[in-house]
């Protein structure tokens, strides 16, 4: 067979869903002179593996049922279909028309009338779960649906508005669930095509069934990763094989740029193709985020990575604690139109804050704007900044609060941050690292027992002292939790990781050995086990005794604060580490030749050795002059190392 090649696909990277032909479908588009990538979302269920559907059809046979209602035409004829494995179809049509059978719309009508089952009332449009209720309330004078049992046909996700309604309405509700596709038994292929989607390394989709957008979907909400997933695949050119299979795609909210004049693969591919190729030709079709900044800069040679992995760099990196934050105008002006709460919950001002502090200072890394304490949500309390005196964390009271609090799922409730890593990473420019980070067990610990800010850590402290064991459970939970998190925002684009263990220093090393280490450190292997590349800076302030426990526990860079010399903390940390630190926040409030000498003092006292990273030994002030930070920058820059 000779192909006709069209070049429409040449260059591109093209996503097929297909998982009987997967195979097929990745050379047929190859021989188009695209990168395939398949991503199989189904399998198909024998018809026979449909328990709940038996045990349904036992109960209508029975005459058990009172009233039945059809979602879907495909899945009422598909609930048709598993029945006749078997019963005898007359058996059930027989038992249905005894029973109120209730049609959602016109699609399970027809297929309804097909099998000859009598319709008791049809839902009129737009046919949602407010009008089946409607309708059955409308019926009510004559039937009440008290005490009856009514089964739903459900196909795809439950209708829970629906169900609650008639639970609500003393209705005994059954679910009827029929499957014909699961997900694969190996999500790898689909997540990672995911990623690709988001990290803009996809310009085409090839769907050839209707399941698959929901599948994709499913798969991608699992993960956080859906409103992402929505907002870059309007870039992307999106083919489908069939009206079917298009009508699923745009109910979920997706276009669909292209359906083939016949239902067949080679057609889909061929006319994908051949369309782009003229959208190539008119200039319509733009290769999607692939060229944003014209660069392809590999960020593992970004002078703050190089320095990471203790590399020689021509310059030291500098980057400060809370870059991002008062003492900038444009960031009072942002947080003048939003609270601190919204603005974190918003991925693309977030985007903003985060770059346009990069860019203002001229740092060489960017650190993602959020905050530790966004996790206490999650673990089920309630977070609030208005108070005016700092974070306020309600809902511990006791000991058994503290016990009761819920496991940290990062996927569920944290999403929005990943959203904004990605957000951030797409606006910096190439050879900007992001920081992604969290609060370390003790400090974040601090914060939930105390309810906020805390000066003797007193609550804090008879816990650790008196309750040893609630200790440690509160402890393994939020690193258990944090592990989680962090990856994930690795995965979402972060290239380093700070892990702030802002307070530990009210502790002394015995304290620190004997109540925190050990959660420090499961929190930093959890990270670098999932991404051993991805280094970790282990960031403490207040009392340089513990600085080496906190090497001990982990991080590959170490963070010191501004109470050591920092010729004296590396020595104490060792060689094998790197380090960052430590200008006083203060110094920022004197002159120019203050900063120039403390500034420089730091950097002759790193002594040319690889492995340091420039900052302050803890974050910027709100009254700090931003010129000052500028100027502070251009320091660092011009040092001869
Ligand atoms: O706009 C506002 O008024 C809110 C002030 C603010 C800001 C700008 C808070 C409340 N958090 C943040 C952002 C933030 N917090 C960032 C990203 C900004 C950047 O660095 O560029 C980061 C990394 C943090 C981390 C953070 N939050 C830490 C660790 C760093 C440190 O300074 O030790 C801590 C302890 C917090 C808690 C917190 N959140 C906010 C405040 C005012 C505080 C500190 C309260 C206290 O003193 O206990």
């Amino acid at each position: 067979m000779t192909i006709t090649k069209s070049s429409g696909f040449k260059d591109l990277t093209v996503v097929s869903f297909e998982s009987r032909q997967a195979e097929a479908m990745a050379k047929m588009i190859e021989n188009e002179g695209a990168r395939a990538i398949s991503a199989p979302t189904m399998q198909e269920i024998p018809l026979e593996k449909n328990p709940e559907v038996f045990r349904f059809a036992d109960r209508l046979l029975a005459g058990e049922v009172d009233v039945v209602i059809f979602m879907t035409g495909v899945g009422a004829r598909y609930l048709m279909q598993v029945l006749e494995t078997r019963f005898s179809q007359k058996e059930i049509v027989t038992a249905l028309a005894k029973t109120m059978v209730v049609a959602r719309g016109p699609k399970s009508v027809k297929v309804l009338k097909e099998f000859k089952i009598p319709v008791t009332i049809l839902v009129p449009e737009p046919n949602t779960w407010r009008e089946i209720l409607e309708e059955l309330d409308q019926n009510e004078r004559s039937v009440s649906l008290k005490g009856k049992t009514v089964a739903v046909q459900e196909y795809g996700t439950p209708n829970q508005e629906l169900l609650e309604g008639l639970k609500s309405r003393g209705a005994k509700v059954i679910r009827v669930p029929v499957y014909r596709w699961a997900l694969p038994d190996d999500l790898a292929p689909l997540q990672s095509a995911i990623q690709a989607i988001i990290d803009g390394k996809v310009q085409v989709a090839l769907f050839t069934n209707a399941m698959q957008v929901e599948h994709l979907l499913q798969v991608a909400a699992e993960r956080g990763l859906e409103s992402k997933l929505r907002s870059v695949m309007k870039n992307i050119f999106i083919a489908s094989i069939g009206p079917t299979c298009s009508e699923a795609i745009i109910e979920k909210g997706f276009q669909v740029n292209l359906e083939p004049q016949h239902s067949t693969m080679g057609a889909l591919i061929k006319e994908t193709a051949e369309g782009i190729s003229k959208r190539k030709k008119n200039s319509e079709f733009r290769i999607p985020n692939v060229e944003k900044h014209g660069s392809t800069f590999d960020i593992r040679h970004s002078t703050f990575m190089k320095a990471c992995r203790r590399e020689p760099v021509e310059r030291t990196p500098i980057w400060l604690m809370r870059q991002a934050g008062r003492y900038m105008k444009e960031y009072r002006d942002v947080r003048n139109k939003v609270s601190f709460l919204d603005l974190c919950k918003n991925p693309e001002l977030v985007a903003e804050v985060t770059v346009t502090a990069q860019e203002k200072i001229a740092a060489d890394a960017a650190i993602l704007f959020a905050d530790i304490l966004l996790i206490v949500e999650p673990l089920g309390l309630e977070l609030g900044y208005d108070s005016g005196e700092g974070p306020v964390i309600s809902g511990v009271k006791t000991v058994s609060d503290l016990k009761q609090l819920r496991e940290i799922e990062p996927f569920e409730s944290l999403s929005y941050v990943f959203d904004a890593v990605r957000w951030a990473r797409q606006a910096l420019k190439p050879d900007i690292p992001l920081i992604g980070f969290s609060g370390a067990p003790f400090t974040l610990a601090s914060y939930i027992i105390e309810g906020g800010t805390s000066r003797n850590f007193e609550k804090t402290k008879a816990l650790m002292y008196s309750d040893p064991e609630t200790w440690r459970i509160l402890l393994e939970k939020i690193s258990r939790g944090l592990v989680k998190y962090i990856n994930g925002q690795i995965e979402a684009g972060a290239q380093a990781i700070q892990i702030f263990d802002s307070w530990v220093g009210a502790l002394g090393p015995d304290n620190y050995r004997d109540f925190v280490a050990a959660h420090s450190r499961s929190l930093i292997e959890g990270i670098k086990k999932a991404h051993p590349e991805t280094p970790v800076i282990h960031f403490g302030t207040g009392n340089p005794e513990l600085l080496e426990p906190m090497t001990k526990a982990g991080g590959d860079v170490i963070g010191v604060d501004f109470r050591v010399e920092l010729d004296a903390a590396w020595k104490r940390i060792g060689y094998d580490r790197g380090i960052m630190g430590n200008l006083d926040p203060l110094v920022l409030y004197a002159d120019r030749a203050a900063i120039k000498k403390y500034a420089e003092k730091i950097l002759r006292q790193a002594a040319g050795r690889p492995g340091h990273i420039f900052n302050l030994g803890h974050g910027i002030l709100p009254k700090t002059p931003v010129e000052n930070v500028q100027y502070l920058v251009e320091i660092v820059h011009d040092f001869k190392i």
